[in-house]
This record gives structure tokens, C-alpha cells and sequence, in this order.
């Protein structure tokens, strides 16, 4: 990390109601939204980490919004985890370090947003899945952490991003983002287009379905990525999912259809080697069994009715997204190769065409589930 940024972070540091003196901190590459760093300090004697991040307020317009809605679920959640009597809750839910002025986050001189957690030890989260073990786990902590929120009392949370998951949105937007062709590269991804705009007649389904009062709206994660998952280095259990900024009212479609994109192809997501790309059906079983285990309580024969689809429906939206701003000159996922969200796009589309091939026997799983 570069010396001016160590500094700055020494300052930032020195914000938050952390009784240690830094030692070094290192940047975190994974995420392509906000800048995280990890950060060791020695406390008493002992080296302890903390992490750090600066929120991206071009994605996040309301960072203050996005902590009183992060305040509100782990609070929630560590409440609950107390009264069950629960052990390291320190690492089954994510810690937010007031500053030394009590509140959730501060300000630089530049404006920018800066909030702290607790570093959680002894876990790891992976990229891509290896073992139908690990996607069981991802289905059941996210079947847990929407249960955990089931109960939430108070106002409606923030919407933090308007519309995230609204697929007739996200087409509209890709359509402008064609018509406009900020970049001159339409004509690059010609067959990408092609097969996006040709899937238009079912991507307003869910959305459909809840505006017909058939799935209702509950609290949500909206970011359910494997790598959002922290799983124990020992035993191999998830122990927390991380990346709340998103938490807010959805449809539980839309976590469950984020964990078939991210843990039932062996792949990355952006994978170059198409050929690879595929959704396995013993990862998605696992899948399943883990979430619907975990979220029985609550879920709803209809919402369980578009398990299989939402796969397909979120891997295209996701899909449209980095093509959307491949074409728009990458303004919104960071990039760190050309042509890496078109890459990322043709890995999704990959995936989608692959669940489409597999939506009848998935859903059938799920049934006898
Ligand atoms: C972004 O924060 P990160 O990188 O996990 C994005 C998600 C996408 C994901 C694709 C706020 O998540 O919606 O699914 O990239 N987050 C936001 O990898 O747009
Ligand atoms: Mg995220």
C-alpha cells in the first residue's frame, strides 16, 4: 500500500474506538464496490485486527442510510445470539466499532465515508465451490440469517439502492446503455446483446408474482455471493455471512438466486473457458437442502415454487448488469483486466443457459424437498 494511504488510514484509525496502536494494514482485493483494509494492531500485548473501509458513495448514495439499516440487523441478530446463549458471537455476526463519538461510521477531509468491524478470525471464504459440503453451508447461512431477520420490528429499512433487483429495470437500463454505445463496443459483444434482449418475456416474473400478492416482500440480503460467506477454517461451517450494505426489503428469490450463480458452477465468475461453466446438479441439492433446511420456517409453498427459476433470473440480471457496463465504459464494477465485464457477462450468460437446460429437474428437487 502506498506510504500516503497508510497514513491516512492511521488517521482514520485513530476515529474509532479501538484501544491499540496500528501496526500495518493491507489492502483487501476481493469486492468490487467498496475499498477494505485489513488492519493489525497491537492491543495490550496482543496483535488484534480490525477492518477498515471506505464506502463508494457513487454506488451507495446514502451511506448513512446503509449504517442504520446494518446497525439495526446485527444488533438484531446479536441480541438474538446472546439469548440463545451462544458462543464466539463475535464471529457468527459481524461487529460494527463505534468511533469515539458513538456513531456508526466517520468522515474524512474528503467527504468520504469510513466504518470499522471487528476482523473475524479463523475463517475463509472462497471464490468458487469445491465441495457440495460448502454450498450447503452457503444455502443454510443465508436460510439463517433471513430467519434471524424474520422477526425484525420497526419501520420498513432503507432502501439502500432503489430497484436493485428489478430485472425490467436492468433490461431498460441495458437497452439505453446499447443505444448510446458510450464506448463503440456494441458491436464486440454483438452476440451477447443478442441473447440478452431475446430472454424479455419472462424477466418481469417475480416481479409479477409480487405485485399479485402471491410472494411477499421480507428483509433480505441481496449480495448472497459465496465469498460473502465465512466459513471456520476447522470445521468448515459457515459462521457469518458478510457485505450488508445491501440488506433491505426483497424477496428471498433474489438471495436464493444469487447462491445458484455463485455455488453451483465449479467456476469463477469470471471464468474465460466457457466449457467450464455449468451448474451442477449435487452442488444445487446441496444448495437447496441447506437453505430450505434453514428457512422452512417462513418460507411459503409459492416462494418455494420459483427456487429453480430465480437462479435463471438472477444470473441474467447480474449478466445484463456487467454488460450494461461493459458497454457504458466500466464505471460501476471495478475491472482489473480489458473486457473483464464482458468476460464476467458471457460467464453469466453461460450459466444461465445451462440452468434453463436444468430448471425442470431443479425445481423438481425442490419439491421433494
Ligand atoms: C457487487 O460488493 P460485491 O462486489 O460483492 C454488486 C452485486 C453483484 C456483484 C457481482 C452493491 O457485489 O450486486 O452481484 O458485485 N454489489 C452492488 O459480483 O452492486
Ligand atoms: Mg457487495
Amino acid at each position: 500500500m502506498p506510504l500516503y494511504r497508510e497514513q491516512h488510514l492511521q488517521e482514520i484509525s485513530r476515529k474509532f474506538q479501538i484501544y491499540g496502536q496500528i501496526l500495518h494494514a493491507e489492502a483487501c482485493k476481493i469486492g468490487h464496490i467498496n475499498e477494505t483494509y485489513t488492519a493489525t494492531y497491537n492491543q495490550g500485548g496482543v496483535l488484534v485486527r480490525y477492518i477498515h473501509q471506505k464506502v463508494n458513495q457513487t454506488v451507495f448514495k446514502d451511506p448513512v442510510a446503509v449504517m442504520e439499516n446494518i446497525m439495526r440487523v446485527t444488533t438484531h441478530i446479536w441480541n438474538k445470539l446472546i439469548a440463545q446463549g451462544a458462543r464466539e458471537v463475535t464471529r457468527r455476526v459481524l461487529t460494527v466499532v463505534p468511533t469515539r463519538d458513538g456513531k456508526s461510521f466517520c468522515q474524512d477531509g474528503d467527504g468520504e465515508f469510513w466504518r470499522t468491524f471487528v476482523f473475524i478470525e479463523k475463517v475463509q471464504s472462497f471464490e468458487s465451490v469445491h465441495t457440495p459440503n460448502q454450498a450447503q453451508e452457503a444455502g443454510k447461512a443465508f436460510g439463517v440469517f433471513q430467519s434471524q431477520l424474520s422477526d425484525l420490528r420497526g419501520p420498513r429499512l432503507h432502501e439502500t439502492i432503489l430497484e436493485f433487483h428489478n430485472t425490467r429495470k436492468r433490461f431498460a437500463a441495458l437497452q439505453d446503455a446499447i443505444s448510446e454505445d458510450r464506448c463503440n463496443r456494441a458491436a464486440s459483444a454483438a452476440k451477447e446483446i443478442e441473447f440478452a434482449l431475446k430472454q424479455e418475456p419472462w424477466i418481469g416474473t417475480l416481479l409479477d408474482a409480487h405485485a399479485a400478492g402471491r410472494i411477499p416482500e421480507r428483509i433480505t440480503h441481496n449480495d448472497t455471493k459465496f465469498n460473502n460467506v465465512m466459513l471456520d477454517w476447522e470445521t468448515g461451517h459457515a459462521m457469518c455471512v458478510l457485505d450488508l450494505d445491501t440488506v433491505m426489503p426483497g424477496l428471498v428469490l433474489y438471495d436464493f438466486g444469487d447462491m445458484i450463480r455463485t455455488t453451483t458452477s465449479p467456476t469463477v465468475e469470471d471464468e474465460e473457458d466457457l466449457s467450464k461453466v455449468a451448474m451442477q446438479m449435487p452442488m444445487f441439492e446441496a444448495l437447496a437442502r441447506g437453505y430450505v433446511g434453514a428457512a422452512a420456517g417462513f418460507l411459503t409453498p409459492a416462494e418455494k415454487s420459483y427456487l429453480a427459476f430465480s437462479g435463471k433470473l438472477i444470473t441474467f440480471t447480474i449478466g445484463i448488469r456487467f454488460l450494461a457496463d461493459y458497454l457504458a465504459g466500466d464505471t460501476y464494477f471495478r475491472v482489473h483486466r480489458p473486457h473483464h465485464n464482458l468476460d464476467r457477462c458471457r460467464t453469466q450468460f453461460k450459466l444461465v443457459q445451462s440452468i434453463a437446460e436444468q430448471e425442470e429437474a431443479m425445481q423438481k428437487l425442490v419439491d421433494s424437498i
